[in-house]
């Protein structure tokens, strides 16, 4: 539109100019509304199967959907006129659709995987997702074994036309499993799309490379920031050497994490479930030793369900260069760091920081320790409301 009344205006007498015009236009219509049924169609498709995802439905790591799910997933008929323009935007479309259905299923994998990554891997023949899985538990089946396994005997032909999408590069080594390139090689299937490299060092691209090299044609890098996102305990782990640390405190309304010394209850009953599935979630809770002593605190999981992060206390002696090394050959992917003050500051001012969660609460008190200072690269990720308490989080810019 812009470019038709730009142009028309400046050169009204170009008769050439203005079919151009015309044409870009139509194709601007076609796409927009192309554009705007196929959005409409995939919010369809993700409020099917949001239902589906039940717990018992998933707990081989197979989709026990198939029928219904197929039934409902299949394409809405597309209008007649389309360009290979419009084709090329639908593809990309298409493979993002399919990624996102991999990390929808990898997250399932959250309690059981690790250390192992969260995986998903999705098969599709036909415009037809015929398998579907995840990495369930560390030692079990990869999420592209548990795919196949998912694969109906009388959908086995499709597999030679197959798309495979995998939210991770399929793995290359023999670690508790076969290596995933393997299979995906004698079964055959046409093309692999992968979200991202494993960090890894015994994979980092040797999976993708022996695909490429039995001749499949790979994409790589589909909603890579996602799949990164999803995995950033890992890939910190493996990039960083050092688990991946998240601050975290609660403050009063006037920013206090105590009052006068003493301990404070700033939490509510919904924020403390939030605080035990946090750690449920993470491998490790840490607090500075004089935290220890004057509070005890448990540190445990007992709002939640889930296991107990490893207790750790910090002592004053000790660098936090040494403990990161110790947490890493220990195998420590992530680390809460509860408090105190002088902790969480330390923290910060080593830099050694990936995500920071404030509670704010609505009480004040006269005076206590002061809240420790946010980091100014700091970035808000998102805000909740729980009642009478904040949930902030941030990352760093
Ligand atoms: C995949 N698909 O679903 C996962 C992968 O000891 P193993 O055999 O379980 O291998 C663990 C490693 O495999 C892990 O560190 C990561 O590099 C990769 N995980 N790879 O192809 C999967 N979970
Ligand atoms: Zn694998």
């Amino acid at each position: 539109m812009f470019l038709l009344i730009v142009s028309a205006g400046k050169d009204s007498v170009n008769q050439a100019n203005i079919q151009i015009n015309f044409i870009l236009f139509g194709i601007f219509l076609t796409y927009s509304y192309l554009f705007a049924s196929r959005e409409g169609t995939l919010a369809r498709k993700n409020k099917d199967l949001e239902p589906l995802l039940q717990p018992e439905g998933m707990e081989c790591g197979v989709a026990m959907i198939r029928g219904g799910y197929n039934a409902r997933i299949k394409k809405e008929k597309k209008p007649l006129v389309l360009c290979s323009l419009i084709r090329t935007f639908a593809a990309m479309t298409n493979d993002e659709f399919y990624m996102q259905r991999c990390i929808q299923l990898a997250a399932n994998g959250i309690q059981g995987a690790r250390p192992n990554p969260m995986v998903g891997a999705v098969i599709v023949a036909n415009g037809r997702i015929i398998g579907e899985g995840y990495h369930v538990r560390c030692g079990e089946g990869h999420a592209e074994v548990n795919a196949f396994a998912s694969v109906r005997p009388e959908d086995e032909a499709l597999l030679k036309d197959a798309t495979i999408y995998v939210s991770l590069e399929p793995c290359s080594h023999y670690g508790k499993t076969p290596p995933c390139a393997d299979l995906i090689i004698k079964k055959g299937v046409r093309r692999v799309v992968v979200g991202t490299i494993d960090p890894f060092a015994e994979v980092q691209g040797r999976g993708i490379r022996k695909l490429q090299e039995a001749g499949i044609d790979v994409t790589v890098g589909v909603l890579e920031k996602e799949c990164q996102w999803l995995n950033r305990r890992f890939f910190t782990y493996h990039r960083e050497h050092r688990p991946y640390i998240i601050l975290k405190w609660a403050q009063t309304a006037n920013g206090f994490i105590d009052d006068h010394g003493k301990a404070l209850q700033i939490s509510n009953e919904q924020t403390q479930m939030l605080s035990h599935q946090l750690r449920a979630e993470e491998d490790a809770i840490l607090v500075g030793h004089t935290t220890d002593v004057r509070e005890h605190p448990q540190l445990t999981v007992r709002h939640w369900h889930g296991p107990n992060p490893k207790r750790i206390v910090l002592t004053h002696n000790r660098p936090l260069p040494q403990l990161m090394d110790d947490l890493y050959q220990h195998v420590i992917q992530s680390l809460i760091v509860e408090g105190g003050r002088q902790t969480l500051q330390s923290f910060i001012a080593a830099g050694l920081w990936d995500e920071i969660r404030v509670e704010t609460g609505a009480i004040t008190v006269t005076d206590g320790t002061r809240a420790p200072q946010l980091p100014a690269n700091v970035s808000l990720l998102s805000r909740e409301t729980y009642d009478d308490n904040t949930l902030c989080r941030y990352i760093s810019l």
